[in-house]
């Protein structure tokens, strides 16, 4: 990684024709037929998922839903190019990286149905679970890397968030930590554009990537929706950081073509001639056209996807559904590690007030230690 590319690296270009970019192209050049249509069909599976969990909120079946819709390739081709032992820490939106991690697809609305605490189990994939406080997991993920490092072990994090993030404190104190200490974490930034209703042009009055610069680290913007520019950029950086060079900064450059979350209305903020651009740009669309170019399309294998993502999607559905509720009281697990006695209290006098126990005092947090 140079971190002086003059334009966002691109393997692809959106007609499906190759680039000629011999340096970034080297990274990718074992990647044959096979890897290609599997990193198409991750793409199509995810999206047929996030596709499903949409229409599960919206059928009154989910709370919320963070759509990764237009955003596949900057989460498959990123995702393919980490080890089983690196460690993922991403936002409330990375379903595709999660789904590439090897979580089962019907652990993935759990949380968003407010049937459990958490999604997956993070230590059977090495990926935190969706996390709400923006730019919060620059830390997470520059402190876990910053103890491997003390370890000794040839592991990478990677920090997944978006361009609203970027102009958060956390993740400037985990760029200028990491910088300092070698900590060997590679900073993940989806630049889609958008910051809820917040345009990425009142974010940085640079190119997000030139700031990592300024903190001593180097920063490649790449195509976002070019998958295998992705992969080429993101192996790159995890190769620098697992062999002890420190932290990367990447800017995917790519576009949220859905709402915020389900509770978000675009259009009152953003142009349909905006939109239709970017669908122009559909990441999916490019690698169909790059596997038909390459005689690697075929009928078989298309009947084959859309079967593989019906099936997901059904079974997101079936166990979304299937799910039982929880008992209320677990509301209160999982706040602490070890017993706290103002929860244990809370604890207490919420199960009371649910049994109808007139000593309805102790639920107004009457005589509760403070
Ligand atoms: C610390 C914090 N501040 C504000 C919010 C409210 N909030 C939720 S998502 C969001 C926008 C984040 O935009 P971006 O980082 O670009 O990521 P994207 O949602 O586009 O993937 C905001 C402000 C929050 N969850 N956490």
């Amino acid at each position: 990684m140079t971190g002086k590319s003059e334009f966002p690296v691109q393997l692809v270009q959106p007609d499906g024709r190759r680039v000629l970019d011999p340096e970034h192209a080297a990274l990718v050049a074992d990647v044959g037929p096979e890897q290609l249509r599997e990193l198409y069909e991750d793409m199509v599976v995810t999206r047929r998922i996030d596709t499903e969990a949409t229409a599960l909120q919206r059928q009154g079946q989910l709370g919320l839903w963070a759509p990764l819709l237009g955003q596949e390739a900057a989460q498959v081709g990123s995702a393919h190019a980490l080890h089983p032992d690196d460690y993922v820490f991403c936002s409330y939106r990375e379903t595709a990286v999660a789904y590439c991690r090897g979580v089962p697809p019907t652990d993935l609305t759990g949380l968003w149905r407010g049937a459990a605490h958490h999604c997956w189990d993070p230590h059977a994939v090495n990926m935190t679970n969706p996390n709400i406080v923006v730019g919060s997991q620059g830390l997470h993920a520059t402190g876990y890397a910053f103890a491997a490092h003390l370890d000794g072990a040839d592991i990478a994090t990677i920090a997944y968030f978006g361009d609203g993030a970027s102009s958060q404190g956390d993740i400037a104190e985990a760029m200028g930590f990491a910088a300092s200490w070698s900590a060997p974490v590679v900073f993940f930034c989806q630049n889609n554009h958008w910051a809820i209703s917040e345009p990425v042009r009142v974010q940085s009055a640079t190119p997000i990537a030139h700031r990592a610069y300024g903190y001593g680290m180097p920063g490649e913007q790449v195509d976002g929706n070019d998958v295998l520019a992705v992969l080429a950029v993101t192996r790159q950086a995890v190769a620098r950081a697992r062999s002890g060079c420190g932290p990367s900064f990447i800017e995917a450059l790519t576009y949220r073509m859905g709402p915020h979350t389900t509770a978000d209305d675009p259009t009152r903020y953003r142009s349909t001639a905006e939109t239709e651009q970017w669908a122009r740009r559909d990441p999916i669309d490019r690698m169909r056209k790059l596997l038909e170019r390459e005689d690697l399309w075929d009928e078989a294998f298309a009947r084959r996807v859309a079967a593989r993502s019906d099936e997901v999607a059904q079974a997101v559905r079936s166990a979304t559904i299937g799910m039982p509720d929880p008992a209320p009281t677990e509301l209160f697990d999982h706040v602490y590690a070890t017993p706290h006695p103002l929860i244990t209290e809370q604890r207490r006098a919420y199960a009371e007030y649910l049994t109808g126990d007139p000593g309805l005092s102790s639920a107004r947090g009457e005589g509760v230690p403070q």
